[in-house]
């Protein structure tokens, strides 16, 4: 329904199942959004108070329904909504009579399209880095309690993934070569076509990478010999930083040199939770492998013990 249209409704006094005649006064007020604008006559129909008035009078034990014609016309400013017709039933030749509250009559809707709020009302620019995740709250009512759904398309920019849940827009930044502003329109669509639509735009921002500053690592070192490796590295977002060398976490550490082969490398990595820098890291392996290196070692620190027993042992005797 919408403006100027005209609603023909009826209202329906129905039996009368007591064994005496009964006389009411029905009355229909004004409807919010309304007004009368044809109604039967009968039964003293009249309007009154602002409200639509009838006489009935029903005999006694009568079987039949009275009905009452009446139209109503939907004004120019009626709000979106329902219109609210009621009616009541007031038996007019007994004392002490309550008056008849039936359910109001809330089936002629007044179309309107759902509102739509983004962002809690708190503005539609965003600003999000590239790669990243934006959570955008929304809600939608309808006057006429419709079903909504809502789309959102991007209009202008490199293509983000979009997708939207009941309580928001969730938006994945693509990845960008410079900073960029793209934008999406948002609309909210009832069961009747009815729109609203909103647009939002999304700065995205380049991500600066990480870079490495300083490497600290030697160039050479013997098979076999534990090295220090540490390197810094700086980011101009000021982002939070992860290393890792050879995929142990953390900017340093200690790795002990291969026995077999002449270099050995250690990839050094550092992200800052969009991109990943990483370096190689070469050190030379300078002496040969000994072919028994850490198994003469051991044996001498066995030897040295050996030694120290037998002194031990000869210093006892001489006390003994
Ligand atoms: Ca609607
Ligand atoms: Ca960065």
């Amino acid at each position: 329904m919408a403006a100027n249209d005209v609603v023909s409704l009826q209202a329906i006094i129905q039996e009368n199942n007591t064994a005496q005649e009964r006389s009411y006064e029905i009355s229909v007020p004004m409807p919010v959004g309304a007004v009368f604008s044809d109604f039967t006559s009968q039964n003293q129909g009249r309007i009154e108070n602002n409200a639509l008035k009838w006489e009935v009078v029903k005999s006694a034990n009568s079987t039949s329904d009275t009905i009452l014609d009446f139209d109503i016309l939907i004004v120019d400013d009626s709000a979106p909504g329902p219109i609210t017709v009621s009616l009541t039933s007031e038996l007019l030749d007994r004392e002490f009579t309550s008056v008849f509250n039936p359910e109001s009559f809330t089936g002629i809707q007044i179309e309107g399209a759902p509102t739509l709020s983004i962002n809690n009302g708190n503005g539609l620019s965003f600003e999000v880095r590239e790669t990243q995740q934006l959570t955008i709250p929304f809600t939608t009512t309808d006057p006429n309690g419709d079903n909504v759904i809502l789309t959102v398309s991007q209009t202008s920019g490199t293509t983000a993934n979009v997708q939207n849940n009941e309580n928001n827009i969730i938006i994945n930044a693509p990845n960008v070569t410079e900073d960029e502003t793209i934008i999406f329109n948002v609309t909210a669509t009832d069961a009747f076509e009815n729109q609203t639509t909103s647009s939002l735009s999304v700065a995205v921002t380049n991500n600066n990478p990480p870079v490495i500053d300083s490497i600290s690592a030697p160039s050479t070192g013997a098979a076999g010999q534990s090295i220090n490796i540490s390197f810094n590295a700086s980011d101009e977002d000021g982002d939070a930083l992860n290393f890792s060398i050879n995929q142990s976490q953390g900017s340093s550490g200690s790795f002990i040199l291969p026995n077999t082969g002449t270099s050995a490398s250690f990839t050094l990595s550092v992200d800052d939770g969009i991109d990943t820098v990483t370096q190689v890291v070469t050190v030379t392996i300078t002496t040969p492998p000994p072919s028994s290196g850490s198994g003469g070692g051991a044996m001498q620190w066995y030897l040295g013990v050996f030694l120290i027993l037998i002194s031990l042992l000869r210093l006892k005797r001489k006390t003994v």
